[in-house]
């Protein structure tokens, strides 16, 4: 199928149109119209249940908005990351992670070979190792059961391992501890290993390219911890290192055997990559039963996006009504709001999945796009959030879309935490989508001067995404959810949601830096005016010359 620019689609003008229509409608009306909406524009999948009524949208707009995704060659696209293609164009990579999570009977090609196998072998070799580390019988150089594992990476070789460590803590062994180190700021190293005894820490140095700047300066400066700590002995290192990469060379020319690293392959990127040897520590963690479990998950959700129509898809419908406020309604932001504290790293990784997915300028063919790509996403768990930036979001001038995320049941269920936690949740919506009214802040007995400062619009949107309880399973599913939305808005924008030009130019220039930074007497400087003066009063506060 060939698809048209974007503007081209005959859905696009038709949502013009169609939004100036209802740009006045309210959330209110949409309700009095029809009582039966709030069950009606719900949809139930995989266990993930999303009610998307409290949304500025009618029953035409979802129409209009499904054909935007027919005409966007949705379907198509679909098939063709899960049938291999090279869809990430700029790398010429194909874009597999479904195929990590896909069952041991699954076939997926790559280059017309089944992946499957590898992937199994890969996660068979990971529970061996991480059994071993959690049963004490893998040991540390002198002997000792490890206790603390220190995961070094950074971006997608840390985010997902944080995030699902912090999401799945009730599940992991209480009796050793999970550390992550990803800043080259020395500090983040030093607070990690603070207090511990080398003799009973594993390092899992985790970088796809093994190249990466921060990660291989604290990977070194960590084997120089361990080994001052373990009396210099150069062979304890292959005790307290494994690797997770895909660079076997440059693994082995740190210093790692390679029967200790756990590989991946270029068709994962690194922000999908959380399901990969990348979560090796996850599975040391919650052991690799959980770990089956939550790729379980992850692999209902890839079903689910892979086969269910597109107004009963779950992904499809919250990529739809991202794009909906992001180019119809101008909203620059999308708030995630966990009403779960075990999730309290998840809008940090869902920042790299969506922006660095999406925060692209040029379409797949390059030409420059005409219309808002990627929103920002960010976010905190409730109720925290609420005592901070909800006001902005209640009483603002922006319209800010937010995914409300909730669980049934309770993991630490303590007296009437979880009806209070809960009753927040709906509470909340019901009033971003309500307000309140002159009359109503009046039959409080507010004054006639205050009326205006206690007044809410309302009218603001928001999805409610309930699951029963956090779980490996659970979270798989929420993270896939999001993964397939991020799809489903890239598609639609016609651009490649799985490169990263941006973060590549970062990991270059600095390292143009480094040694005008470290030279012994003042360097030749050749940038702007700006940096040559930061450049030089840095070099002089810290006493060079
Ligand atoms: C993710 C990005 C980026 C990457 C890091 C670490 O999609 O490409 O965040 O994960 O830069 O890269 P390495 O794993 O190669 O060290």
């Amino acid at each position: 199928m060939k698809v048209r620019t974007l503007r081209r689609r005959p859905a696009w003008p038709a949502l013009t149109k169609h939004q100036k229509e209802i740009a006045k409608l309210t959330l209110r009306q949409l309700f009095d119209q029809d009582p039966q909406r709030g069950e009606r524009l719900a949809v139930e999948a995989a266990g993930v249940y999303l009610d998307y009524s409290k949304n500025r949208v009618t029953d035409e707009t979802l129409r209009l908005l499904l054909q935007l995704a027919e005409q966007s060659g949705l379907r198509e696209s679909i098939d063709a990351m899960f049938r291999g293609d090279k869809i990430n164009v700029s790398e010429k990579r194909s874009v597999l992670h479904v195929a990590l999570r896909a069952p041991r009977d699954a076939t997926i090609l790559h280059d017309g070979h089944d992946v499957v196998p590898e992937v199994h072998a890969v996660l068979d070799r990971m529970a061996g190792f991480a059994d071993r580390v959690r049963s004490g019988a893998w040991q540390g150089h002198t002997g000792k059961p490890i206790r603390n594992v220190i995961n070094i990476g950074i971006g997608g070789s840390d985010l997902g391992p944080v995030m699902a460590y912090e999401a799945l803590r009730h599940y992991s062994r209480r009796d050793m501890r999970f550390r992550f180190v990803s800043n080259v700021d020395g500090t983040d190293f030093a607070e990690a290993v603070h207090g511990l005894d080398p003799a009973e820490t594993l390092f899992i140095v985790s970088s796809k390219t093994f190249t990466t700047l921060e990660t291989m300066t604290n990977a070194h400066t960590a084997r120089d911890w361990l080994l001052a700590g373990l009396g210099g002995e150069q062979a304890a290192t292959a005790r307290h290192f494994v690797a997770v990469s895909t660079n076997a060379q440059e693994v082995a020319r740190f210093g790692i055997d390679t029967a200790n690293m756990f590989g991946f392959w270029d068709w994962v990127g690194g922000r999908y990559s959380m399901d990969s040897a990348i979560g090796l520590s996850t599975m040391i963690a919650v052991g690799p039963e959980n770990f089956r479990a939550m790729l379980a998950g992850f692999h209902e959700m890839d079903q689910h996006f892979r086969t269910a129509p597109f107004a009963r898809n779950l992904p499809v419908l919250m990529g739809l009504l991202a794009v909906w406020y992001n180019d119809f309604f101008g909203a620059q932001t999308v708030a995630v709001l966990p009403y779960e504290q075990y999730l309290k790293r998840f809008p940090a990784y869902l920042q790299q999945l969506t922006m660095e997915s999406n925060g692209k300028h040029v379409t797949r063919d390059g030409r420059l796009v005409d219309y808002d790509t990627g929103p920002i996403y960010w976010g905190e768990p409730g109720t925290n959030g609420q005592h901070s930036f909800y006001q902005l979001i209640h009483q603002g001038t922006r319209l800010i879309p937010c995914d409300f995320i909730a669980f049934a049941r309770a993991l630490n269920p303590l007296g009437r935490h979880h009806d209070t936690l809960l009753s927040n949740v709906f509470a909340q919506t019901e009033a971003l989508a309500f307000g309140k009214t002159e009359d109503q802040v009046k039959a409080e007995g507010t004054p006639d001067w205050l009326v205006p400062h206690r007044l809410f619009d309302g009218n603001r949107p928001s999805n409610t995404i309930l699951l029963d309880q956090l779980t490996p399973a659970t979270l798989g599913k929420l993270v896939a959810l999001y993964e397939h939305s991020v799809f489903t808005q890239g598609t639609i924008w016609q651009i490649d949601s799985f490169d990263q030009w941006g973060v590549e130019l970062g990991k270059a220039l600095a390292q143009k830096i480094i040694p005008e930074l470290e030279a012994p007497s003042e360097p030749a400087l050749s940038h702007d005016s700006s940096t040559n003066a930061l450049i030089r009063r840095y070099r002089k506060l810290k006493g060079a010359s």
